[in-house]
Formats: structure tokens, sequence, C-alpha cells
């Protein structure tokens, strides 16, 4: 065997030299063999789509170089792991973001010229990864995108769905949803991992019987189902790691379940066996409030039980007991979507690992930490006991247990306050009894972070108020971040070019606080020519697209204002539409010599409705019934446009940032957690219009006041405005506005009362629109004032990026690295 072996080493090292290179000609003739051998086409014929595969496969070989290479590093070096648990991954495109953070885009670039193709239009043929919802799964993206260019040796884990998030059609207006089924042209980025696969195991009951003197707990499923390992390489930016995102995808279980054969009725069973694959499916689309679906609880252990097995195989690997895991595993919570892996892990060492409660129950508690991403109460789960009971018998066991001992220590603590404890309590008692999956993972985590400062010491006051005065130490904040990188660097090349000359390096693009070096060119007026070409161009991309969708032509000297993010009542779109047709109502109003003064817009908007949210379909359905009578009317021209841009995602986000003047952020106070695409905007010089709410209060302390527009009321007074809008009158222009919504000046006469009732009916205007109307006016003139000065809106808008610094998620990382995991870098050599 050892000559065999030795042998076997000589010949790979003699192909070592076969390690992929990076030349143009390299490059064509891998492009060229994959057309041939993978895709399957001639090489001398292949069209754009082709051309786009074969150049995917052609990057994937690289990236598996530098994957594999990176996984030995770590298992060499076995330093302390992070594992970063997720529902959601929203990826967006791979292949100009992985050639670029390899560093062969140019080469790549050039290479495909040559054949007669250009990348950038390849790079269009590929479907977004659609694995999220939007800012929760975004984040979880650009985390990865750091961990990996700060060479930290991380893991994302998640579910391979096999339809992402909904696309969103427009027809008459309307939103119709469509299956994402992403999947069906292949996904070059993923490598199946047939062998490394578990089983999960769901229902069924829990047996007790005495072994050594011990009670033990044998569970006994019900079902069982495979779990898959699919691994999408990450490539760091200017490093030679790339870490690995590993989402599971659920199949039928081989072995299990003979009798079911044997009874002989072969095609049901198989039939049944085949319904196994519907666990990993589908993404549930986000409406915030928790449904109690089983599948969806499902789902959640079905990823977090796979993972788990994996993450104690490998640790096993080279440890004989469980005394050093929490110095080798930390375990992160992104929300607490995954959080009965809290009860799994405890379950995994003491019914399979044979620990004791206690020694369980300590490593457990030092190795999670979560983060909590919102403030809206509704959408913390609970499952029904007797759901649980079902699905996951021994688990509920566990967490009666779990809690059991939690409530005897809290006692000593708030005493016998009961509405307290029964606040505390992980088991809800009610109607139905429910377990509070928020309250386990706190019971169980030693840190909880929120996504910015203000939403720290918001949920301190409120949502986590009971659990803050018995553990003040467990709870912090770390502000979100972006990466620079797809955001800004790839995504914005044109801009990225000015930045990097001026600042005499293209150190940002791994350091963003470098971007304050701006400021001091901020009134330069050879800066300002090259800031504008640069955004102008951005613009006149956007503006073709526009034409392409719609039809319709915008100007683009005038000024592009955007509010594009998921459609939801708490970030009050309605608002920005009342304020359009005010805008609307004065334009039309004026005479010809006065509407020379208006500074003309384009109103952006994109975002998609939750599919069963009717308040948020008929926003959309309102901002194109606006659309249709603005810019139509010959009076107003291109003074105003108004605009929705269909199927908002990760892609149309690349196109739109960019190429926006203006920017609105503009949520009650108290209800947008953190809040991202504000961030984005930002770095790409983008003027932000915002409430004081969550990151948008850090944004302005960053970047100044005066090159932000704020408005509106203050968190503080929010919940009393609330209570007092019985005796609030609101504003003549806000009724005016409402009024021709519902005289049906847009068409749709009584479909849009829904809308109108919640901000001026009985029930009170929750998101108190009617109270920051006139604020909200005011500092929409005073953006057009702002705008008409071009010199004063330059100067803002670089001073906005060079403000950004601080809004990268490598700062984030690093923060949560050192502070709440304690892992370091370990960075491969080249
Ligand atoms: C979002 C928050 O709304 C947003 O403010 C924040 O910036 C972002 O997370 C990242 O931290 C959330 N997304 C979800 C998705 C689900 C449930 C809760 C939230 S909070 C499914």
């Amino acid at each position: 065997e050892s000559i065999e072996f030795r042998r076997r080493t000589d010949l790979l090292f003699g192909l070592m030299d076969q390690y992929l290179k990076n030349d143009v000609f390299s490059i064509q003739k891998s492009i060229v063999d994959h057309v041939e051998y993978t895709v399957a086409r001639s090489r001398f014929r292949f069209d754009d789509f082709e051309a786009y595969q074969a150049t995917a496969h052609s990057a994937r070989d690289r990236l598996l170089e530098s994957w594999n290479d990176t996984q030995q590093f770590f298992k060499d070096r076995n330093p302390k792991r992070v594992y970063y648990f997720s529902m959601e991954f929203l990826m967006g495109r791979s292949l100009l973001n992985s050639l670029s953070n390899l560093g062969i885009k140019d080469q790549y670039a050039q290479a495909l010229k040559q054949l007669g193709f250009d990348l950038e239009v390849l790079a269009e043929q590929e479907i977004d990864a659609a694995l999220g919802n939007g800012g929760l799964g975004r984040l979880a993206a650009c985390f990865l995108d750091s961990f990996a260019t700060l060479d930290l040796p991380a893991w994302g884990y998640g579910l391979r769905y096999q339809y992402g998030l909904f696309r969103q059609n427009i027809k008459d207006g309307f939103q119709l949803e469509q299956p994402d089924f992403w999947l069906n042209f292949g996904n070059p980025w993923e490598v199946e991992r047939v062998h490394v696969s578990y089983s999960v195991k769901f229902y069924g009951r829990v047996d007790e019987e005495m072994r050594n003197g011990r009670s033990v707990h044998k569970w006994i499923p019900g079902e069982m189902v495979e779990a898959v390992a699919y691994d999408n390489p990450i490539p760091g930016y200017h490093t030679s790691n790339t870490i690995n995102l590993r989402l599971w995808a659920a199949k039928p279980s081989g072995g299990f379940d003979m009798e079911a054969f044997n009874t002989g009725d072969y095609v049901n069973a198989i039939l049944n066996k085949q319904k196994a694959e519907a666990i990993s499916s589908i993404l549930y689309p986000d409406d915030r409030s928790y449904q109690g679906k089983e599948l969806r609880l499902k789902q959640q252990y079905f990823f977090v039980s796979a993972s788990l097995q994996d993450i104690v195989r490998r640790y096993k690997d080279s440890h004989s007991n469980f005394e050093e895991f929490s110095n080798k595993v930390a375990l992160h919570l992104n929300d607490t979507h995954p959080a009965i892996a809290v009860a799994e892990l405890m379950r995994m060492l003491i019914d399979e690992e044979w620990l004791e409660w206690k020694e369980a129950w300590n490593i457990v508690t030092r190795v999670f930490s979560l983060t909590n991403h919102t403030i809206i109460s509704e959408s913390f789960e609970k499952w029904p006991v007797e759901l649980m009971e079902s699905l996951l018998p021994r688990h509920l066991q566990i967490i009666y247990e779990i809690n059991r001992v939690f409530l005897e220590e809290a006692k000593k603590k708030v005493g016998s306050d009961f509405g307290r404890l029964a606040r505390l309590s992980i088991v809800e008692e009610g109607s139905v009894k429910t377990i509070r999956m928020g309250n386990l993972a706190i019971v169980a985590c030693h840190s909880i972070n929120a996504v910015s400062q203000m939403h720290a010491n918001y949920i301190k006051s409120t949502l986590l108020k009971d659990f803050c005065s018995i553990w003040p130490h467990k709870f912090q904040s770390k502000t979100n971040g972006v990466t620079q990188r797809r955001w800004l660097a790839f995504g914005n090349p044109a801009l990225g070019d000015v930045i990097t000359k001026w600042l005499g390096t293209e150190a940002w693009i791994k350091d963003l606080d470098i971007v304050a070096g701006l400021r001091q060119h901020a009134s330069n007026p050879q800066l300002h020519a090259e800031w504008n070409q640069a955004r102008y161009q951005n613009k006149m991309r956007l503006a073709q697209h526009i034409y392409n969708i719609s039809g319709i032509r915008v100007s683009v000297d005038a000024m592009f204002d955007a509010q594009v993010k998921r459609i939801h009542e708490y970030k009050r779109q309605f608002l920005n539409l009342l304020s359009i047709i005010h805008r609307y109502d004065c334009i039309k109003n004026m005479a010809a010599d006065e509407r020379k003064r208006v500074v003309p817009r384009v109103c952006i908007f994109g975002g998609k409705a939750p599919p069963g949210y009717e308040f948020a379909k008929k926003i959309v359905k309102l901002v194109h019934a606006i659309g249709e009578k603005v810019n139509n009317d010959p009076e107003v021209g291109d003074l105003l446009k108004v605009i929705f841009i269909p199927d908002y995602n990760v892609s149309v986000a690349e196109l739109i940032i960019p190429a926006c003047d203006l920017s609105q952020h503009i949520s009650t106070p108290g209800s947008e957690a953190s809040g991202t695409g504000n961030m984005k905007f930002a770095m790409n010089g983008c003027l932000i219009l915002g409430t004081l709410d969550g990151s948008n209060i850090e944004i302005r302390d960053e970047i100044g006041q005066e090159n932000m527009f704020t408005f509106g009321v203050v968190v503080d007074d929010v919940p009393r405005l609330r209570t007092e809008h019985r005796n609030f009158q609101p504003p003549r222009e806000f009724q005016r506005v409402l009024g021709m919504i519902r005289d049906g000046i847009f068409g749709f006469k009584d479909y849009f009362n829904a809308l109108c009732d919640a901000v001026d009916g009985e029930t009170g205007d929750y998101y108190l629109l009617g109270r920051d109307f006139l604020a909200y006016l005011e500092a929409q003139a005073s953006v057009d004032t702002a705008f008409v000065d071009k010199e004063k809106w330059t100067e803002m808008s670089i001073l906005s990026t060079a403000g950004s610094g601080k809004f990268s998620s490598d700062r984030a990382i690093r923060e949560y690295a050192e502070q709440i995991w304690r892992v370091e870098p370990c960075k491969r050599p080249v």
C-alpha cells in the first residue's frame, strides 16, 4: 500500500504544474473547453448564455482550487471556527463578484473580448440566487464576503431552497407572484457532496430506559429525511482564502421504513418518500408575522440538525471528548429562526454523547450567540406545544427542562413577581400553549446583539426589558454593515476608479475607513467633474433600463429619487406617495412661468409586497395608478415621473443604487431595526432623506447632519403620539391628497380606501403619517433647494461617501469576531 501511495503522490506532484493558470490564453482555453465538455456545445458555435455557463465553470475551477486548499489549511491549523446559521442567504449573482475577488476579472474580460463576447453582457445572463427576503438575508451574504476577506475560519450554514423568493410580475399595475425556479439551468456555483449527508429525524416517540444506573432517552423517529450538502465556495478579496457556504437539500432517505415496502404498496411508498424533498423546496416570504406553519419548523430543524451533526463530526475528527468544544466552536443564530439548535445540541450531547445535563448546558451556553433583527414582536416565532410535541417530542422535553431550571434561577433574581416570570418563561400559557423561540435563544445564548445603536437602546427598554434586567451583560449592539466590494467597487466601477484615483490607493476596498480621505478634496472642482461624470454614466444606464421595461423616457438631468426595499406599512412608502401627489397637485395649480422653477424629479419605487399582505399589495397598485396619471399628463412633462421597477432583487439594486441622487429611508422611528440599503446608497454618494430611525442616526453622525436630510418625530415621542391621535387634527395638505385618492383622481376609486382609512380612520394613524406630513414636505423642499446648487450637492455627495467608512461589513464582522465569537484570522499563505 505504501508503494502504491508513493507512486500516487509522485504522480500528483508531477501534475502540480497543472494548477490553473490565469493568463489570457489559458483562460480562453479553459472557457472553450467548458463549452465543449461541460455545456456540450461546439466550441465553434455557442451563444451568450452558453458562453456565460462556460465562463462560470471556468471561474468555478479556480474557486475550487482555492477552496480545497483553504479547507485543508483550516484542518491542519484547527483554529476556533465560527458557524453562521441562517435561514436566508441572499447572494445575488456570482460571476463578476468571484472574478473580481479572485483578482482575475480583467484577464477574463480580455479573454472573452477576443472570443467575441462581452463579460458584462455575459454576467447579465446569470439568474440571481435569491434565497432570502431582504435585509436579513443580504446581511448574511455581506457577512460571508467579509468573513472570507478577513481570513476568518468561518462557515455559513443554511437551506438550499429549490424556489427562492417569488418573482414579482406586474399585470395592470397589480403584483403577481411567480415561482423562482432558479436551478432550472443548473448552478455552476455549487458542488453537490453526495457523500456528505446526514439523516434527520422527525415525529415518533421517546422511550426512557435505564442504562448503567442512568436514565437515558431514546427517540424513535416516525420519519427520516436525508440532508445532502451543497457547498458554495465564497472567495475573499485579495487573499487566497475561500470559505464555504454549506446549504442542505432534503432527499428521501434510503433504508428507513422498510415495512411500508413490504406491505406491497411499492408505488405509494416511493411517492411518500418523495415528499421529503418538500422540506427544502421553498423559501417562506417574510411578512413579519409568525404563522405557525409546520413546514417552516421542519425546515428550521432540518438544517439545524444536519449542520450540528456536521460540526460535531468535524470536531470529533480531532478530539476525543468535549472539553475543548467551546474553545473550538462558535455558533451564531441569525435571528431566532434557527433557535431550535439550542435544544438539538443539548439532545446530541446528552442522548448521543452521554454528557450530564450540567456539562451539556455549560457547553451550549458558551457556544451560542444570537442577533436580533427586529422590534416587531409579532415576528417572534412561537410554536404550539402540540405541534412541537408531535414533530420533535424529545426536544419538547428538553425545552421544558431548560425552562424549569431557568425559572428557578430567575426566581432568585426577581422574587415572586409572577407577571415578570410569565413574560420570561420559554413556555407561554394561553388558549394555545406555545414555545417562545426568542426566549429559548436568549436563555441559552451568551450574547444577544441588536443591529444598530438605536435598536439596542430600544429593545432594552421594550421587547427585551425583562431579560435585560436580569442579564444586562448579555446584550450588546453591533451596527450592521455592507460589503463595499459588491456594492461600490464592483457594482459602481466608474465611481470606484475616481475614488481610487483621488485617494491614490485601492486600499479602501479592504479598509473602507480610508474613504474619509476624500473629505480634503470635497470642494475640488476637478474631483466634482469626475465624480459627476461617473454618476452621469450610471444614470444613463438606469434611464435605459427604465425605458426598456416601461417605454418611458426619463431625463437624466432630473433628480433620481429612489425608495427601494420590501413593501411594508412601517417603511411608509405611502408617505412618499402622498408627497408625490402633493407635488403633482402643486404643479397642476401653478402658472406656466412658475413651473420653470420646479426641480424635475424621477420618483423610483421598487420592492416586493408579501403575497398575503393586502396593504402592501395596494401600495404597489397605487404607485402604478399615480404613475399612469402623472407620466401621461402633458402639463407635467419631465417635471415629475413616477416609475415602478418590477422584481426588485440584488441585481436590480446594483443597477439602481449607483444611479440615484436621493434615496428615502423614512420608517416611523422605532420600527426599522437598522436598514442596510441606506448604507449602500450613502457609500455610492447618494444623499439620504430619512427619519431618525435605525442606522440612519449613525449615518447622520458619520457623514454630518448638514449632508443629509432628516425630518419627523423622534422615537421617544412615538408612544405618546400614538395614544393622543384622537386630539390630533391632520394638516389640510394631508387631507387634500387623501381626498384626491378617495375621489378617484388616480382611478380604482374604492380600491385604495383601505390605505386612506389606515391613516385617517378611527383606528388612528399608527405609523404617524399625518403627524410627519408637513415636516416631510419641508424636508422635500430643502432637497429641491439643495439640488439646484450643483456644487453644493456634489460636495454633499462626496461627503456622503467619505463618511461611510463605518458601514462596511468588515467593521461589523471584526467586532463580532473580537467581542462575541473570539475567533481569529487564519490566513492561508499563497
Ligand atoms: C431586517 C430588518 O427589518 C432591517 O431593519 C435590518 O437592517 C435587517 O433585518 C438586517 O439586520 C429583518 N428581516 C427580517 C426577516 C424575517 C424576520 C425578521 C426580520 S428583521 C423573516
